[in-house]
């Protein structure tokens, strides 16, 4: 049983089903630029991305996004595609966020956490902003928090920043903003994956390879995609940046194109899912939501308790779920 109380280290490893990601996989690491399990292998997970968090945001045949952040629903996601992971989007400053309301987010926070130990799946605490160098003191102070609640969990990776604008440099402001976040996890959680954001909605891993952080046991560097919007070109980044060591997680990407819209890119899906398999690339797609909007996964006014078959999934729903089955 999981305890949701709010200081200390309550949670309990005890529970986790066997056959579970967490008891066959436990601890990741990161060794010779690859994300690997507790043996030291290579190891990829894939699972959804909840939606924006931020309370109010009920829009377009959507219900309440924090509506979705809660047991059954980390439950469905297991069962209804294997997910091995599921990722929250914590809305920072956007009305409805953490700022606005920090009691609101940590609790929809929490509830996903503890039900992804509960199943034994991983889960990624994100800071879904794109002005998170706006108030470093803010983000040390919930990742601090974040970390002391769950230390010793292998569960938790810490995605620090989704997405900095093309203008955030990455030498003069996320370097910085992350030289600040990752010793105050540090402080407190030795082990656990941190993940960092790159310039342009994460994608210039390219030029984060070209200037890394140093120093770190278990960093990795977010790289997002949208099918109908991105293709070779931006694989081209990323392979400049795996020839140069970078561990990668694909935290964050769509089948659809860049605003979150339209019909999936089937093919251009496609030729991502074998990059990612030839470099062993976890992912999280987005999202989990009802939303109408192409890469909801589910039809609009989909009730959040996890109960969902083919029915309740959206063309866009359907591919993407089968890819996270299968993976
Ligand atoms: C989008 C949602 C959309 C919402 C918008 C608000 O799909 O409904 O109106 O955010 O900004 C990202 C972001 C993610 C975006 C998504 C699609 O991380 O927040 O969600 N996207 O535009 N990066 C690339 C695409």
């Amino acid at each position: 049983m999981l305890t949701t109380g709010l200081t200390g280290c309550m949670a309990s490893r005890a529970g986790a089903p066997i056959t579970s990601p967490i008891a066959q996989h436990g601890q990741l690491g990161i060794k010779n630029g690859q994300v690997v399990d507790r043996n030291g292998r290579p190891f990829s997970v894939a699972g959804p991305s909840l939606f924006w968090h931020n309370k109010g945001w009920a829009h377009n045949g959507g219900l309440e996004p924090g509506a979705y952040y809660n047991a059954r629903v980390v439950a469905g996601a297991r069962r209804l595609c294997h997910a091995s992971i599921i990722r929250t989007a914590i809305g920072v400053e956007r009305h409805g966020g953490y700022i606005d309301d920090p009691d609101y987010a940590w609790e929809k926070l929490t509830t996903v956490a503890d039900s992804a130990i509960a199943e034994g799946m991983y889960c990624i605490v994100d800071w879904h902003t794109h002005h998170a160098e706006d108030h470093i003191d803010v983000a040390v102070e919930f990742f601090q928090r974040v970390a002391r609640r769950y230390a010793g969990m292998p569960n938790i990776i810490y995605e620090i920043y989704n997405e900095p604008l093309p203008a955030a440099e990455w030498r003069s402001v996320i370097k910085p903003y992350a030289a600040e976040v990752i010793p105050a996890i540090r402080a407190v959680d030795g082990k656990n994956l941190i993940v960092v954001g790159t310039s342009t909605w994460s994608q210039d891993v390219d030029l984060a390879s070209e200037d890394p952080i140093f120093g770190d046991p278990a960093l990795a560097y977010t790289l997002h995609f949208y099918a109908g919007s991105h293709g070779e070109a931006l694989r081209d980044k990323a392979r400049v940046a795996i020839s140069r060591g970078l561990p990668l997680m694909v935290t964050e990407w769509g089948a659809v194109a860049a605003n979150g819209d339209g019909d999936a890119d089937q093919a251009e899906t496609r030729r991502w899912m074998s990059f990612l398999r030839e470099h062993g690339l976890s992912h999280c797609v987005w999202s989990l939501h009802s939303k109408e909007e192409g890469a909801s996964i589910l039809k609009p006014h989909t009730a959040p308790d996890g109960s969902w078959g083919s029915e309740q999934l959206t063309a866009t729903g359907q591919l993407t779920t089968g890819i996270i089955r299968n993976w």
